[in-house]
């Protein structure tokens, strides 16, 4: 299965973790430019605000207001028990109170959305064990539904919900690690259809939704662990894909995430490179297809990786979890398609993925990271001056 696959590999190199955390802990946060690399803003700066304890081995992070307070909470799926931890947060990135909702055997990740649209945040969340999908409906005011599990396919790796059909009900699609191929789940009456899998590359490990060919039509992205590839599934607007388009990614993508990061109204992506330490952007052509990597520096061990603005300069930036080097590399985005040398900053040992949310409500997105080894969640709030 996909978590001991990697972990293993990973778990070979940890020897050497005290030595690379200190060296990254003595790096950290300068955001000094390398030579030839334009200064085009202050530097992102973060904060630990919080270190929260959850279950045993969480796996991922979502956000999202679960209770109605307007704070937005967080969620991990605890891959030890098979259950989540929410974080309902205080409005000042920290947390006010952590409880364990069901989740599903072996839950790895999650995602979290209005999927029932009334109006409340609902948990999906993917286990490994059983090759499900578990689906917790929510109360609005933090409780939970008993959890509903649906067929997903071979060894989960990624989840998202989006739209697929038109229908305005959200969809659920997964990455299959050991299936190399993306479920499609499509929302019918209270549940979900059985999955229509789709072959994309080798070791399919995240996904992520975006219109990458701008037809107005959403499209799923594979980043692929072992084929070392992005696979793009054009979508037709009626929750069906084309087959696969394969762009060459970094070494060992173990996540992805799509953002316009030139400005040209193309999707581009960037990958979390596990075994190149790199985080890879590839920029996009607008048919689907994408130009060659640009390979940029991250710790050690990539998995996790947000790409969204972190200064509020408009400009996309990306944040990378480090699992190996348990930190964060920050990457202030120019613009045009390039970014500055990474800061680092300390997180949790294991820091698998990350989210991207306004914790404090000072129009910053945050960061929070799901620390698998330390069994909790690291909460880095958004000092970046403005
Ligand atoms: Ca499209
Ligand atoms: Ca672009
Ligand atoms: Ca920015
Ligand atoms: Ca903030």
């Amino acid at each position: 299965m996909i978590q001991h696959r990697w972990s293993r590999a990973g778990d070979g190199r940890l020897l050497g973790l005290a030595a690379a955390a200190a060296l990254c802990a003595a790096c950290t946060t300068d955001g000094v430019p390398a030579p030839g690399e334009e200064s085009k803003g202050p530097p992102l700066l973060f904060d630990i605000s919080a270190t929260t304890p959850v279950g045993d081995n969480p796996r991922a992070i979502a956000a999202a207001d679960l209770n109605g307070d307007g704070v937005p909470d967080l969620v991990t799926p605890n891959l030890g028990p098979g259950n989540a931890s929410v974080l309902f947060g205080d409005g000042r990135a920290g947390v006010r109170q952590v409880v364990e909702i069901a989740a599903g055997p072996a839950a790895l990740r999650n995602v979290t959305a209005d999927l029932n649209n009334d109006g409340n945040q609902d948990v999906a969340t993917i286990n490994v064990s059983d090759e499900t999908v578990t689906v917790l409906h929510g109360d609005g005011l933090g409780g939970f539904s008993e959890p509903v599990a649906y067929e997903a396919g071979d060894g989960p790796s990624g989840v998202i919900a989006v739209d697929l059909n038109g229908d305005d009900v959200l969809d659920l699609a997964t990455a299959n690690y050991d299936g190399d191929d993306v479920s499609i789940m499509l929302a019918e009456g209270s549940g979900y259809a059985a999955p229509v899998h789709v072959a994309v590359g080798d070791g399919a490990a995240d996904i992520v939704a975006a219109d990458v060919n701008g037809d107005g039509q959403i499209d799923l992205v594979t980043g692929n662990h072992h084929s070392d590839d992005v696979s793009v599934l054009l979508g037709d607007g009626a929750g069906g894909v084309a087959p696969a388009i394969s762009s060459a990614a970094g070494d060992g993508p173990h996540g992805i995430a799509a953002g316009d990061f030139d400005g040209d109204g193309h999707v581009d992506l960037a990958t979390p490179d596990y075994e190149g330490d790199t985080t890879s952007v590839l920029l996009g052509s607008g048919d689907g297809t994408f130009a060659a990597p640009a390979k940029l520096p991250a710790g050690d061990g990539p998995t996790g990786l947000v790409a969204v603005d972190l200064d509020g300069d408009g400009s996309i930036d990306l944040a990378t979890a480090n699992f190996e080097s348990d930190d964060v590399s920050v990457l202030r985005g120019n613009g045009d398609g390039t970014f500055g040398e990474p800061a680092y900053v300390p997180a949790g040992d294991g820091a698998v993925k990350i989210v991207a949310v306004d914790l404090d409500g000072d129009g910053l997105l945050d960061l929070a990271t799901a620390n698998s080894h330390d069994d909790n969640v690291t909460v880095l709030r958004n000092t970046t001056s403005q």
